[in-house]
């Protein structure tokens, strides 16, 4: 393989490995994000695996956020996790005798025949099931694809917006930090900081039986991950009052691009999409008023418990690029903030770092704390795209490309060589670099 990536040559090969990748992944209705450290079915996963699996199998794709939404609860919630009841108990952790969806979960009507976590993940639904009806728009309508997921993603976003609004200020807050996906980023040391960790005895940890313990996060980490699940398991999933309750960026800017979706296919079911649109309209002006930082040309996470925005840089406060409807401002802003020294996008960088290279937490191998991920380098190539920066998006698709293929489509690489860490053949991103190559 040569060292300058070269999409004509190798474009076959790369498209096929990743193709066998989620095949192999793939349950019979769904995808696990990784056969080894993974084995069920993750929320946010699902939606980027969808993205991909698109171009192969439309079907496929649709059939993959119908079983997730199939374990929505009664309140709207999707779970971050549905549990195939085939695997052992002993191979992830936590596993549903923890979360005890059934019985824990009965007053938000977790459902009967499924077991999930209680927790969720970034909404990236309704802009997944918008490009999978898109890819095949003959196939969607004949199955009433979007007719039956709308009111589902519909109930989704009226959860996160009515009951997730903690801070009173429009915007979504997560309770934990694997609600937000980036589970032991910098940002939440010190919302994470007040809580009381759970005693290592009481938990055995499954990660570290498929990664190597540098690369992920600490046992004090997981005490206080287990402590906080805990604790809303036993009040019963019930929200409004949380220990840990923050704004993250990432969260918010995707629940508004699914906003938009969700219009759009209000349209597309014949429907109005006008009283969407102004509420993605707000969501935007509440992100910018409560999270943009002028000064930073960056987002930044709002802890409620403590003293207003967290000064952490990461890759969450460039992810609202892919908003429309950004101010000129803003926008050139967080091109600058991911080409300077704290990014480094477009010289020392291959992908998006997930934290702050200049940042005293910056660590190029553990997890969320520095590592690139290939979702994040996929929502800011789709913003510099959106906002005409054509060249720059060129070059992020490009090195998201070589390093996908060179890397064995691995969970997260070292930012600077792009070598692997965590998990290989993981499944978004393989389906994003598919995504990328149509
Ligand atoms: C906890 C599945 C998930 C991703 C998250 C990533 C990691 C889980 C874990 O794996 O989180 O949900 O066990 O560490 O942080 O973004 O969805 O791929």
């Amino acid at each position: 393989y040569t060292a300058v990536y070269d999409p004509t040559t190798a474009a076959g090969s790369v498209h096929l490995r990743a193709i066998e990748v989620l095949d192999g992944n793939w349950t019979g209705t769904s995808t696990v994000p990784s056969r080894g450290l993974y084995p069920h079915q993750w929320s946010w996963d699902s939606a980027f695996i969808a993205i991909g699996l698109r171009h192969v199998s439309p079907r496929r794709a649709q059939t993959e956020l119908e079983t997730l939404l199939d374990a929505q609860w009664g309140d709207g919630r999707i779970p971050h996790i549905v549990f195939n009841p085939s695997v052992p108990l002993d191979a992830y952790f936590p596993s549903p005798d923890f979360w005890r969806s059934s019985t824990a979960g009965r007053a938000a009507g977790a459902p009967r025949t499924v077991q999930t976590s209680g927790i969720v993940q970034p909404p990236v639904h309704a802009l997944a099931a918008w490009l999978v009806h898109r890819a095949d728009p003959g196939l969607s309508r004949a199955r009433g694809f979007l007719a039956r997921v709308y009111p589902r993603l519909a109930a989704w976003h009226r959860y996160l917006l009515h009951r997730r609004d903690l801070g009173g200020g429009g915007l979504v807050s997560v309770v934990h930090p694997w609600e937000q996906g980036m589970d032991n980023a910098p940002s939440w040391d010190a919302p994470l900081a007040r809580i009381a960790p759970a005693p290592a005895r009481s938990f055995r940890r499954a990660d570290l039986a498929h990664g190597a313990p540098e690369d992920r996060p600490t046992d004090l980490d997981y005490g206080r991950y287990v402590r906080l699940a805990t604790d809303y398991r036993d009040g019963e999933y019930s929200d409004g009052r949380a220990p840990f309750a923050v704004e993250d960026p990432a969260f918010n800017a995707l629940l508004i691009a699914s906003e938009h979706a969700l219009a759009r296919i209000a349209e597309e079911l014949g429907a109005t999409g006008t009283a969407r649109r102004a509420r993605a309209q707000r969501l935007t002006a509440a992100l910018v008023d409560r999270l943009w930082d002028p000064a930073e040309g960056l987002f930044l996470c709002r802890d409620l418990h403590g003293d207003g925005l967290i000064r952490e840089r990461g890759v969450s406060g460039l992810v609202p690029l892919l908003l429309p409807g950004l101010s000129r401002e803003i926008v050139s802003g967080l091109v600058r903030a991911l080409r300077g020294p704290h990014f480094q996008v477009g010289s020392a960088t291959r992908l998006v770092p997930s934290h702050d290279l200049l940042g005293e937490a910056f660590d190029p191998h553990r997890y969320w704390r520095g590592p690139a991920w290939f979702n994040t380098s996929w929502l800011v190539e789709r913003g510099l795209r959106l906002h005409g920066e054509g060249a720059y998006a060129d070059a992020l698709r490009e090195a998201v490309l070589d390093v996908a293929d060179t890397s064995d489509f691995a969970e997260y690489v070292d930012p600077y060589t792009g070598e692997a860490c965590g998990a290989t053949g993981f499944s978004w991103t393989a389906a994003l670099t598919l995504d990328l190559l149509h």
